[in-house]
C-alpha cells in the first residue's frame, strides 16, 4: 500500500460524495474541511497500512474516551498548537507583548463566587501549605488596568479539581473565585498549595500517554482569566518553575515567562506576578472564546 493510492480517481471521487460536493446544499467551508480532514486520514492509513483491526481499535479507543476528549486536546498538543496559531497570527498583525497566553484546559468553571481583592479561594480544610499571589494587571504602558476581572482555578493539594473530584470530597468552587480588582489594577488572593495534575488512570489519556511511552503529568499550576474594559483577554497560567515536571508537561501548558519559584518559607509560599495586558483592538477580543465550558448554577 502506498499513499499515492488515496489520489487514484476512484478515492478522489469517494471524499467528493463524502464532503457533500455534489451537493449545493450545506455549508462550502465545512465541505472542503472534511474533504481534506478525510483525505489525511486516508494518507495516514494509506502511508503507514494501518489494517481493518488498528483502525476499528481506534474507534473503540474515541468511543470509550469520549468523556476525556478534553483531556485528550493539551496531551495530543492541539491545544497548545491553537495557542501556536494564535501567536503566529498576532505577529503578523504585529500584536506582540504582554503577559504569553497560554492554554485553558479542560477544569474550568463558570460562575465562580465573585469576591472581592484580598480573598482566599479555599472553602475546604487541606493539609498542605498556604499560597499568597500578588501582584499587579498593567497596560502595555505600564498603565494600571482598571477594573478587571481576575479568574483564578486550581488543584488541591491531591491534584484534584472541585467539580472534577474523583473522591467528590469538595464543596462547589473550591479554589474557584472570580476576582474584581479595583483601580490601581493591584491583586491580593490566599489560597491553599496545589500539586500537579494527573490524568486519571486507566483512562483513555493515560492509555494513549502510556502506549507513546509517555506520562501524563502536569506541573503544580495556578490558572487565570483576565477581562477588563479596554483590554484584551488574556488565557493564561503560572506553572511552579521549582516542580520536577515544571520542563515536562504532558498538556504543553508551561511557557517562558510563567514559570515563577513560589518563595517558600515555613507553611507558606508567596509568589509575586504581575500581568500584562494588551489594549482591545474590538469588541470580541474582549471576551473569551465561545469554547463550552462547565456551567453551573
Ligand atoms: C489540568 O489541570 C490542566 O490544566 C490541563 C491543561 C489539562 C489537564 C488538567
Ligand atoms: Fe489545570
Amino acid at each position: 500500500m502506498n499513499e499515492s493510492f488515496v489520489k487514484s480517481p476512484d478515492v478522489q471521487l469517494l471524499l467528493d460524495r463524502v464532503a457533500g460536493l455534489e451537493s449545493h446544499d450545506g455549508n462550502a467551508r465545512l465541505k472542503r474541511i472534511v474533504r481534506d480532514l478525510m483525505e489525511s486520514i486516508m494518507i495516514v492509513i494509506a502511508r503507514h497500512d494501518v489494517s481493518e483491526d488498528e483502525v476499528w481499535n481506534a474507534v473503540s479507543f474515541l468511543q470509550n474516551g469520549v468523556g476525556e476528549f478534553g483531556l485528550l486536546m493539551p496531551g495530543i498538543g492541539l491545544e497548545h498548537f491553537l495557542d501556536l496559531v494564535m501567536d503566529a497570527k498576532d505577529a503578523e498583525a504585529g500584536r506582540g507583548g504582554g503577559t504569553p497566553r497560554t492554554i485553558e484546559g479542560p477544569l474550568y468553571v463558570e460562575n465562580a463566587p465573585l469576591v472581592s481583592n484580598d480573598a482566599n479561594l479555599t472553602s475546604d480544610p487541606d493539609d498542605t501549605d498556604t499560597l499568597y499571589m500578588t501582584g499587579r494587571v498593567r497596560g502595555p504602558d505600564g498603565e494600571p488596568v482598571e477594573n478587571a476581572i481576575l479568574h483564578v482555578w486550581h488543584a488541591n493539594s491531591k491534584g484534584f479539581y472541585s467539580h472534577f473530584d474523583p473522591t467528590g470530597e469538595q464543596t462547589p468552587f473550591n479554589n474557584r473565585r472570580r476576582i474584581k480588582l479595583g483601580a490601581d489594577g493591584r491583586y491580593a488572593f490566599q489560597s491553599k498549595m496545589p500539586n500537579g495534575y494527573s490524568v486519571p488512570p486507566g483512562g483513555a489519556s493515560d492509555q494513549l500517554m502510556k502506549a507513546l511511552g509517555r506520562h501524563g503529568n502536569r506541573p503544580a499550576h495556578v490558572h487565570f482569566f483576565i477581562e477588563a474594559p479596554g483590554y484584551r483577554q488574556l488565557t493564561t497560567q503560572i506553572n511552579f518553575g521549582d516542580d520536577p515536571f515544571a520542563k515536562d508537561d504532558f498538556a504543553f501548558g508551561t511557557r517562558e515567562g510563567l514559570l515563577p519559584v513560589p518563595n517558600r518559607q515555613g507553611d507558606s509560599a508567596h509568589i509575586a506576578f504581575d500581568f500584562e495586558l494588551q489594549r482591545s483592538r474590538s469588541e470580541s477580543d474582549q471576551v473569551f472564546s465561545s469554547r463550552e465550558r462547565l456551567s453551573v448554577a
